[in-house]
């Protein structure tokens, strides 16, 4: 082999490494955007009640963050409803919007404190006119995850999506741009990243659901039943 032909291929592997190591697992300067936030505008305490700050609340997904770009977001409604809906981003924030104090309860025994903003289902639910039979309404979110919970749970207890979270925008880790605040459930009916929400007269099982978590998860309940 050439003295040449060697001063070449040193760095062309060399080259190729540094591609690889860019193009594995690399964010863009969006996505890094979409995760860091001021905390100088984090809420620490709500009526009396202090926050866990969002560094130091825990974090659970299946497949890692997802990244959605809320210029094509749409949060489809669909199923057993009269008016089929496709709201964007912009439309969600433009609803009546409520804040409320909420604890998540993750199964596994973990927990945080928080203050969540957003639009509640009593509103989307009238405005799609869900239809009297239905009972149950599944969360489809953008990392393949599901879970459903009863029409009636979620009217009474006026349950809403949060885009939110202590006063920040719920970064992209945490769920951007809904998470469903299920008051009083356990962590995983809390669905993050939701695209679609559909509306049934059927039984359902989401991805933790189907392998034995219990589908009514109620905190301090059995965790499966
Ligand atoms: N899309 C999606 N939503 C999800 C999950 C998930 O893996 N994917 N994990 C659930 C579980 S098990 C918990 S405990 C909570 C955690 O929510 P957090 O990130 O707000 O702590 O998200 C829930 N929502
Ligand atoms: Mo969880």
């Amino acid at each position: 082999m050439s003295e040449k032909r060697n001063f070449f291929r040193i760095p062309v592997i060399f080259l190729f490494f540094v591609l690889l190591i860019l193009s594995s697992g690399c964010l863009s300067d969006t996505q890094v955007e979409q995760i860091t936030y001021n905390e100088s505008e984090e809420a620490t305490e709500f009526q009396g009640i202090e926050l866990t700050p969002i560094v130091e609340q825990r974090n659970n997904a299946i497949r890692g963050t997802q990244f959605i770009d809320q210029e094509t977001y749409g949060l489809e409604v669909y199923g057993l409803v009269d008016n089929e809906l496709s709201i964007s981003y912009e439309q969600l924030l433009a609803y009546p919007s409520d804040t409320r104090f909420v604890r998540l309860d993750c199964v596994e025994g973990w927990g945080f404190d928080a203050k969540w903003t957003g639009v509640t289902l009593n509103t989307i639910f009238d405005e799609a006119q869900v239809n009297e039979n239905a009972t149950n309404a599944i969360f489809h979110c953008a990392d393949g995850y599901s879970t459903s919970l009863e029409i009636d749970y979620l009217r009474k207890n006026d349950i809403m999506l949060a885009y939110k979270l202590n006063d920040i925008t719920l970064p992209a880790d945490r769920g951007f741009p809904l998470q469903l605040v299920a008051e009083d459930k356990y962590g995983y009916k809390w669905a993050k990243w939701i695209i679609g929400i559909e509306i049934t007269d059927q039984p359902y099982e989401g991805y933790w659901e189907k392998v034995g978590y219990s589908n009514n998860a109620v905190v301090g309940g059995p965790a499966f039943e």
